[in-house]
């Protein structure tokens, strides 16, 4: 257990790959809630790389000193949240696509195939690679048509969270989902080194409620907003032990700028699409906004035992599909005229005028995911989107399930008076 991650990385190359990757995948699976965890080697597996929930790694192979990684360009569909079902595109069946994770100074050869119905590219967002690798369609080099693969081939000269897609149709292909994270790691982590890395990306998607695909015209009017292609309460939680160093890296390719905010806990900001941050050049925050095309590394001791919500601080991006057109109620006693309604229309609830938080929603469009949602031990948690927790625990040393809710201890819970 105690083998850290540059010990890891440095065998990688002596390791059959295949395994190696196999092993991170599982280990990535079983955080997602998958049921392809192993004994043990996963446990150490998943304190060494990152850890991209719902989503996993993409596995590589060893071919002549190059690591070979596939990525699929395709259509299919994903579960947003428990009975929540989109038609999307992506990579290798999810949005975002997995994540590709190497080591400075590796030489890399990306296979994509293209199964979409139309010609695609892959840009490497903030990576420094040879111009003709660069992906902009009709500038870079050729784009992929329909049915055929491509190789993009290059050697890694930094280290940081990068990001992969498309540039080509890139306003339909991003709406829809292509995307995902690139991981450098430094090939010295040194002092740098984490316990438990998180990788998220944000994404906003217009999909009315009862429908299937998202509608990749819209331009500010979105209503569902997913961390690694899920919404709350279908968004897994991040798991430390008290004393634990943890990373979280967020991407964002989606078009609004998203405040990511942790609770009990401050961390460093560390790291961007630049690159890790000279430790004399950290600041210290409770929230980071990832703005637009670009990535946040944050880095923490998990030193405060709970369960600590994690999410983006706009609070509509917290919320799923919105009643936004409705008039505004606040104020207005509603009740007799909803009374009335409900007569009329079975399950009907009046809202606006009184808090929403405690609504369970009723009877709705298919295919969707209620406005607010979620419940723990307290009662309603009143919460959808970029919503997700960081459970801390002393001596937690399985992480491949829920350790269930926090019992704060006696005394630590506010009272009556
Ligand atoms: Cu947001």
């Amino acid at each position: 257990m105690s083998v850290n991650r540059r010990t890891l990385l440095g065998s990688a190359a002596g390791l059959a790959a295949g395994s190696l990757a196999a092993g991170r995948a599982s280990a990535r699976e079983s955080e997602a809630g998958g049921s392809k965890a192993g004994g043990g080697a996963p446990q150490a597996l998943a304190s060494a790389g990152v850890i991209t929930p719902h989503v996993g790694n993409l596995p590589f192979e060893m071919i002549d000193g190059v690591k070979q990684f596939h990525l699929i360009a395709g259509e299919f569909n994903q579960e947003f949240s428990p009975g929540f079902h989109v038609r999307i595109w992506g990579y290798n069946g999810s949005s975002p696509g997995p994540t590709i994770e190497a080591v400075e100074g590796d030489r890399v050869r990306i296979l994509v195939t293209n199964r979409l119905t139309e010609a695609t590219t892959v840009h490497w967002h903030g990576m420094l690679v040879p111009s003709g690798m660069d992906g902009v369609a009709g500038i870079s080099g050729p784009s992929i048509p329909p049915g055929q693969t491509f190789a993009y081939e290059f050697t890694l000269r930094q280290h940081g969270s990068q990001m992969y897609h498309p540039h080509d149709d890139e306003m339909k292909q991003l709406a829809m989902g292509m995307m995902g994270m690139f991981i450098i790691h430094p090939r010295e982590p040194g002092a740098d080194a984490v316990d438990r890395d998180y990788v998220w990306m944000t994404h906003a998607w217009n999909i009315p409620p009862g429908t299937y695909r998202p509608n990749p015209a819209t331009m500010t009017d979105f209503n569902i907003w997913t961390l690694n292609g899920r919404v709350y309460p279908g968004t897994a939680p991040m798991l430390a032990a008290t004393g634990q160093r943890v990373r979280i890296r967020v991407g964002n390719l989606s078009m609004l700028s998203h405040p990511m905010h942790l609770h009990g806990h401050h961390f460093w900001i560390s790291g961007t699409d630049g690159g890790r941050i000279p430790p004399e050049r950290r600041w210290s925050a409770a929230t980071v906004n990832v703005a637009v095309g670009t990535t946040r590394d944050v880095d923490f001791v998990a030193d405060n035992p709970g369960d600590w919500a994690y999410h983006c601080h706009r609070s509509h991006h917290t919320m799923n599909a919105m009643s936004h057109t409705v008039p505004n109620l606040v104020g207005v006693d509603e009740r007799a005229a909803g009374a009335e309604i409900a007569a009329l229309v079975p399950g009907y609830m009046p809202m606006g005028g009184h808090g929403m938080a405690g609504m369970e929603m009723g009877p709705g469009p298919v295919n969707t995911a209620p406005m607010m949602a979620g419940r723990g031990p307290y009662g309603p948690v009143g919460m959808g989107g970029m919503f997700t927790l960081l459970k801390v625990r002393d001596g937690l040393t399985d992480f491949s399930r829920d350790p269930g809710w926090y019992a704060p201890p006696p005394g630590t819970l506010p009272r009556r008076v």
